[in-house]
């Protein structure tokens, strides 16, 4: 399935939980995301599913893929658009096998090491990060800084997408490195008006 991983939205369950996990989404996605991920490393898998099913429904028409962190069993079973994985999650293999051709899979990669070892043929995108370091994953791997980001995606043969203390500043830095969009977890979900400021991210190029 085609994907445009120019503003890419990550949800964080307790960032999101005042508004609403759905109606966070939905006001990110009127700012202008172009794919949403469902991330929550502490929920159970029958919770995730539900959660999954309702931000599928709400993205009906709206050309927004649904992408699911890390729980293949969660992609599968609410017919999620693609997986994304970690570099200590399962293995891309497996999970392209179980999703089949047309799903979206995507790696984190944090090193030249990481993409040299990844099979890309399984693969559509790579999340390359953190370009700073965030209080958002508190055991995130070493910041790349642009330069960093930009070593990383001149050698990555996927499009990719930066990660990691990201503003709406640093579209223009990040597109300049080389890759392909941007994705946000606390500038947006944590914002006080989640549309608005997917809209500053939307209107700074890509
Ligand atoms: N992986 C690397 S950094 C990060 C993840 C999931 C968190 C990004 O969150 P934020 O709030 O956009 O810095
Ligand atoms: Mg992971």
């Amino acid at each position: 399935m085609t994907f445009d991983l120019s503003l890419y939205l990550i949800t964080d369950p307790k960032m999101c939980a005042e508004r609403g996990l759905v109606e966070t989404v939905m006001a990110a996605v009127r700012g202008g995301v172009t794919m949403v991920q469902l991330r929550d490393k502490h929920a159970s898998d029958a919770e995730l599913i539900e959660q999954a099913k309702a931000l599928k429904k709400a993205l009906v028409g709206s050309g927004v893929p649904l992408i699911i962190n890390d729980r293949l069993e969660v992609a599968l079973a609410a017919d999620a658009d693609g997986l994304h994985i970690g570099q200590t999650d399962g293995n891309a293999a497996a999970a392209r096998k179980a999703l089949g051709s047309d799903a979206i899979l995507g790696l984190s990669i944090n090193t030249a090491e990481q993409l040299a070892k990844a099979d890309t043929s399984l693969l559509d995108y790579v999340g390359l990060g953190p370009v700073f370091a965030t209080a958002t994953k508190s055991d995130h791997e070493s910041p790349l800084g642009f330069d960093g980001l930009a070593a990383l995606a001149a050698i990555s043969p996927l499009p990719s997408v930066a990660i990691g203390g990201l503003q709406a500043q640093h579209v223009d830095a990040v597109e300049k490195a080389g890759a392909r969009g941007v994705a946000i977890i606390s500038a947006i979900c944590a914002a006080l008006d989640p549309q608005a400021a997917s809209q500053q991210f939307a209107t700074n190029s890509f």
